[in-house]
């Protein structure tokens, strides 16, 4: 995970600015075995946590911590790790415990849908946001690209476009439609990874969003070759299409950072996103958008992008599909 400087909330209530050095120092009398780490799956109130040596622990939550959520890439400290990594057989007594969560860094959100006022938090602490698309097999969407697109931007995270399968179909129609926008755009050509991707993810927290069958798993085991994730939408154990709802897994890369895997998001709800901000993560349009009225809302008879030669109206579609999808769902 990348080191980013950050306080703890709980410090930061008695006593503000303190510093990440200074937390370290362990002031605190009640728990001064503890442990940083970094949570790796989130399952029922079980966590896998990679503490701060590298080792894998299993993980509850102390009661101290009440109900503060615990997502997959928060920092947490904990205490009375043990040395069994076996989790069949571990009893919930020998489960480390884990008594602090750190402020997070950045926090994606996504809402069940566009007018779902509750809003969940996937992953903290990324920074990058990879969006995962095939150039056929599935076919693209362009709809989850833009939503991922405005997700990332919203809470703060980089994102990157990285076009699998193109042995099998060409990436340009999809270069042409977000090479515009100010997003690094990878290939993935028969299931090689370049030394581009692994530079790019390469001391980063990233994670990957995508359809179904666009290659996400496949990349994973590229970039972490212990990771053995199971490929082609069908788990090779049980024979059965994989329950993904829940499985949200960040896995550290060998050569620093980690990638987190998301075979459950296959939309984003947006509505905790402010509209006015959607076109933040639309660049190439919000350049064009200079000539609007104040105020413009792009989807009116006075919005001045229709008659913008420059203009891909299937880029202005896609805003406003996004922005007219708010008040009704459509993707
Ligand atoms: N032709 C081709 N097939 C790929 C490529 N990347 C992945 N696949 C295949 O696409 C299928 C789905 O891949 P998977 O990684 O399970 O996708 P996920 O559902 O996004 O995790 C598998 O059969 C992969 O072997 C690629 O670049 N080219
Ligand atoms: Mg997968
Ligand atoms: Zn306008």
């Amino acid at each position: 995970m990348t080191k980013h400087s950050r306080l703890d909330e709980d410090d930061v209530r008695i006593r503000p600015g303190r510093s990440k050095s200074r937390r370290r120092t362990k002031e605190r009398p009640d728990f001064h075995d503890a442990t940083e780490a970094t949570v790796t799956t989130v399952d029922r109130g079980r966590f896998t946590i990679v503490s701060s040596d590298g080792t894998q622990h299993y993980a509850i939550k102390a009661r101290e911590m009440g109900r503060k959520g615990i997502v997959v890439g928060d920092e947490v400290e904990v205490v009375g790790l043990s040395h069994v990594t076996g989790i069949d057989r571990v009893e919930r007594e020998d489960f480390a415990r884990i008594v602090r969560r750190f402020a997070r860094v950045t926090t994606l959100r996504r809402t069940a849908d566009d007018v779902d006022p509750v809003e969940r938090v996937i992953v903290a602490n990324a920074d990058q946001l990879a969006i995962v698309v095939a150039a056929a097999d599935p076919e693209p969407r362009p709809g989850l690209i833009d939503r991922a697109v405005v997700a990332a931007f919203d809470a703060g995270i980089t994102p990157m476009l990285i076009i699998t399968k193109t042995d099998i179909a060409s990436p340009e129609p999809l270069v042409e439609l977000y090479g515009p926008l100010d997003v690094p755009i990878y290939e993935v050509h028969d299931k090689v990874v370049t030394t581009a991707i692994r530079n790019a993810f390469t001391d980063h927290a990233t994670v990957l969003v995508g359809h179904s069958g666009v290659g996400k798993s496949t990349l994973v085991n590229s970039l972490v070759p212990t990771a053995a994730r199971s490929t082609g939408g069908v788990n090779l154990v049980t024979g059965k299409g994989r329950h993904t709802s829940t499985n949200v897994i960040a896995l550290p890369l060998p050569d620093g950072g980690i990638i987190i895997d998301t075979p459950g998001i296959r939309s984003f709800g947006l509505a905790h996103v402010d509209p006015a901000r959607v076109i933040h993560a639309f660049s190439d349009i919000e350049r064009a958008s200079q000539s609007c009225p104040r105020g413009c809302t792009h989807d009116d008879q006075h919005c001045a992008l229709d008659a913008d030669p420059t203009m891909n109206p299937s880029r202005l579609e896609s805003l406003r599909r996004l922005l007219r999808s708010r008040s009704q769902i459509e993707y």
